[in-house]
């Protein structure tokens, strides 16, 4: 099938460019991936809110979000199930230039970040790597406004930039969905940390599973 062959040949270009993890294949599809139902969105009542050790909590309306700096930004993503899909180009925010901006002010005690989605899923990074070009607040995917089923209206993305040196985090590190960043000083295992996957999630340890019951 003339699929078949347009996927393998992009698998042997990543591969050659050394942008292939250890244990992933490459996919031309979109595959959607996530626990439980997607929530419908009222725009008029979605927030957005900067919370715990920063100098001032933020919150930001639909529109108000919509007037921060923008960012495209063309990554590699890396799914746990072992898919990975390059070259996707998203826009957004990015976390950093929010924080050179003045936008947030992380306090020094604040070491890590929790994405809080709707419906109670979480996930956990140190906020060095939020502050990484391969991590946005996503809008748009391909040019378009995100689809319910991946996050819309807004959703962390956890990519890899082809050929910089970063902290690569598996795609579950992106949470769709989006509506809040806290900053901590302690780390807090988010949902699919808690259930199995592992902390860290560096994609080229192949860091997917953490220990049994953790
Ligand atoms: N809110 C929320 N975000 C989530 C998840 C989830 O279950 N809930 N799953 C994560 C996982 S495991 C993956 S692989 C990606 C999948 O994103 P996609 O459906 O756009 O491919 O979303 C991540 N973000
Ligand atoms: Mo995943």
């Amino acid at each position: 099938m003339f699929d078949q062959r347009e996927r393998r040949e992009l698998e042997k270009r990543v591969k050659e460019q050394n942008r292939l993890p250890p244990g992933q294949s490459a996919t031309i599809k979109f595959p959607v991936l996530h626990y439980g139902p997607v929530p419908k969105v009222n725009l008029d009542r979605w927030d957005f809110r900067v919370l715990g050790l920063v100098v001032a909590e933020r919150r930001w309306t639909w529109a108000e979000f919509n007037q921060l700096p923008r960012t495209k930004v063309t990554l590699d993503i890396h799914c746990v199930t072992r898919w990975s899909k390059f070259d996707t180009v998203w826009e957004g925010v990015a976390v950093s230039t929010l924080v050179r901006e003045g936008f947030i002010r992380p306090r020094p005690e604040a070491k890590y970040v929790i994405q809080h989605c709707e419906y109670g899923y979480t996930t956990n990074t140190p906020i060095a790597f939020v502050m990484q070009e391969g991590f946005i607040l996503a809008t748009h995917f391909d040019g378009q406004p995100l689809t319910p089923d991946h996050g819309y209206p807004l959703r962390g993305v956890a990519g890899v930039i082809a050929g910089q040196r970063a902290d690569d985090k598996y795609f579950w590190k992106g949470g769709k969905w989006l509506r809040a960043l806290e900053f901590r000083a302690d780390d807090q295992p988010g949902f699919w940390e808690r259930n199995g996957y592992h902390n860290q999630a560096d994609v080229w340890r192949e860091q997917r599973h953490g220990w049994p019951g953790f």
